[in-house]
């Protein structure tokens, strides 16, 4: 009994103190303060970035170090070996629509190795190579469930298979642990060096790298249409889908869902979870250098707009929920709208309105793209049926 009241009692704590976090954010729009945000078509020797030559050659390039150094970390792109093996196959999975492949990518460097469990189901009836949805899944492995005895909309795997698309997913802990202690037990083992850098990777980087070793398997899988997969993520994966997509530009497509904080919801509004916050809850997801601006944002030498300018010219969605203020969705929009110059240096033109939509009114024919939901945190299946029309509409605009 008394260890029970000490467990409430521990319990009401924590609530009490997540609670007050929450509380003590600003979520009034007259308490953003005025800021300014950095240029993102301003090289740092103060150049005009004028054509997309420019970008890619210079100002992209610098962009994508200010990230690595200030926020999310290195990212090694070397290792020493990868292998690929199908531990269990199912060719008349689902009632037979789909053919179920579980494969462990094991990655080797500095005598260590890590393995991806890879859980991917590819339609039956379409002509092959498919196009794929890979989900960085930072919820419980139940939603990505291989048997389908489980079954979930944070993952829809049926409705994705449905509409034509293979589906993939892999989980943040075979990559870093999400705990402040125990996000070393993983990627970063291959990369020791990471952990005394100050702009050394940390674990949305390493989830973030997981990613992209999928993606190398995906190239040698001839199911798979390796030039056309999504990355998807939703919140804390919604930021490590955003760092996949700025890293590794063989992803088609990016989806970002109520990423927020650190995501895609611009840091100098300061409305909602703020840097401070979010180095303090989660020591282990951003880098050292990172911390730095706790309470400093207009000392950054970027804001997230200059994130989702990195994956362009790929297309973008990014989403929030109406309940979800902590996520901040009129800063989300607003680095949407702040990206869309980037975009037209490639003849690009956004069709995001000059304000947000309303709630449930996706804009979804643009190559930035954005719904906001209503209800509450989550990804759903409202969410995942508008990243396949999404998808639809990118795919065959480009053949
Ligand atoms: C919250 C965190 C957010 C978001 C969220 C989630 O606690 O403050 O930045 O990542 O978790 O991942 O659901």
């Amino acid at each position: 009994m008394r260890k029970l009241i000490i467990a409430l009692g521990f319990l009401a704590f924590v609530t009490k103190v997540s609670a007050q976090d929450h509380d003590e954010a600003n979520y009034e729009e007259s308490k953003v303060p005025e800021y300014t945000l950095p240029d993102v078509l301003k090289t740092s020797s103060n150049k005009e970035v004028k054509d997309k030559m420019m970008w890619e050659k210079v100002r992209r390039p610098e962009v994508l170090k200010l990230f690595e150094d200030n926020i999310y970390g290195q990212m090694p792109k070397s290792y020493d070996n990868i292998t690929y093996s199908v531990t269990n196959e199912d060719p008349a999975a689902m009632n037979g629509k789909a053919k179920l492949k579980e494969v462990l990518i094991e990655v080797f460097n500095n005598n260590k190795s890590v393995k991806i469990n890879l859980v991917l189901f590819v339609p039956n009836k379409v002509k092959k190579p498919v196009p794929a949805f890979l989900l960085i899944n930072n919820r419980g492995k139940e939603n990505t469930d291989p048997t389908r005895a489980v079954k979930s909309d944070f993952w829809p795997a049926e409705m994705v298979i449905d509409s034509g698309y293979a589906i993939a997913a892999i989980h943040v802990s075979d990559l870093a642990p999400d705990n402040k202690v125990t996000y070393v037990n993983g990627v970063l083992q291959l990369y020791p060096e990471q952990l005394t850098a100050d702009n050394g990777m940390k674990a949305i980087g390493a989830w973030a790298w997981g990613a992209s070793r999928v993606m190398d398997y995906f190239e040698t899988d001839k199911d798979i249409d390796a030039k056309k997969v999504a990355i998807v993520g939703h919140s804390r994966g919604g930021k490590a889908s955003l760092w996949a997509a700025a890293e590794d530009q063989r992803f088609a497509i990016c989806v970002s869902n109520c990423s927020g904080n650190t995501g895609a919801a611009l840091a100098r509004r300061q409305f909602g979870e703020r840097i401070n916050r979010i180095n303090a809850s989660f020591p282990h997801w951003f880098n050292n250098n990172y911390k730095k601006y706790n309470n400093n944002e207009n000392a950054l030498p970027v804001d997230q707009h200059m994130l989702i300018a990195l994956v362009a010219p790929r297309p973008l969605y990014a989403t929030n929920a109406s309940k979800d203020l902590w996520a901040d969705p009129k800063g989300t929009f607003l680095s949407l709208k702040n990206a869309e110059k980037v975009y037209a240096l490639y003849g690009l033109k956004s069709k995001l309105p000059a304000t947000s939509p309303g709630i449930n009114e996706p804009i979804i024919q643009s190559p930035l793209a954005y719904h906001i939901r209503e209800g509450e945190h989550n990804l759903t299946a409202y969410d995942w049926n508008n990243f396949i029309k999404f998808a639809n509409y990118q795919y065959k605009k480009n053949k």
